[in-house]
């Protein structure tokens, strides 16, 4: 009798598990297909590159992030992807700090609707321990989001969130936080913290390699410490 109990028991929480997980399941199939409407996000860099965190690694002044520039875009574009070539626009980003090749794709693949959605620059740079934030609209075909910009003075130093999904089961993430750290642009071969407009200094990379962490190379002056930190919140 108490066997016979038990495995009545034993089956009636098979039962009950199974329908819970089917509603479980169930609950994901809705969520999966709910992705609609837009939201916004506000995305901070704050740059840790001050002489009282990196010491004589660095020069005196600290570095500065130039003038950061993103978009929000689909899954079918990339403007900078880790382990491949720099774009001439990306290139221009990581020699000379100026991101107008960058905008101005970025633009025209918005107003194109050749999956950009939205497009933000900041309007200087990001000081030594000072922080910059641009805003996105993300939907659900665009819920990527790029930020780029050189570490300045540099041979080709990034500093970069690239490619960030904030759609999660089709629904917007509310909040995301992560350590920036240095990618070399692979476009210069240098290793001293020269002066981004006297070109005469660059020694470019014959052929172009990769972009990669920089801590992958010998020269990496910040010895993989991180470099920053980004939030990526959502506003509305
Ligand atoms: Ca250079
Ligand atoms: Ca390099």
């Amino acid at each position: 009798m108490i066997r016979q109990l038990t495995s009545l028991l034993f089956a009636l929480v098979l039962i009950g598990t199974a329908s819970a997980s089917q509603r479980t399941g169930m609950r994901q199939t809705r969520r999966m297909r709910t992705c609609s409407g837009q939201a916004e996000y506000v995305v901070n860099f704050t740059n840790f590159l001050t002489p009282r965190r990196f010491g004589r690694r660095i020069p005196k002044t600290g570095l500065v992030y130039s003038p950061l520039a993103g978009a929000s875009h689909s899954n079918r574009v990339s403007l900078l992807t880790v382990r491949s070539l720099a774009s001439p626009q990306v290139e221009q980003i990581a020699e000379t700090g100026q991101n107008g090749r960058f905008v101005a794709l970025a633009e025209h693949l918005r107003d194109t609707e050749q999956g950009v959605k939205t497009v933000a620059g900041a309007d200087g740079p990001t000081m030594p321990g000072n922080s910059t934030t641009l805003r996105f609209t993300v939907d659900c075909e665009h819920p990527f989001i790029t930020v780029v910009g050189m570490i300045a003075p540099s041979p080709d130093w990034l500093v970069q969130v690239g490619n960030v999904n904030l759609v999660r089961r089709g629904r917007f993430i509310s909040f995301r936080r992560g350590r920036l750290i240095a990618y070399d642009a692979g476009t210069d071969d240098g290793a001293e913290f020269t002066s981004p407009t006297d070109a005469s200094l660059d020694m470019p990379s014959e052929p172009q390699k990769n972009i990669a962490p920089l801590v992958e190379d010998d020269t990496d002056p910040f010895n993989g410490r991180f470099i920053g930190v980004y939030t990526i919140r959502r506003v509305a």
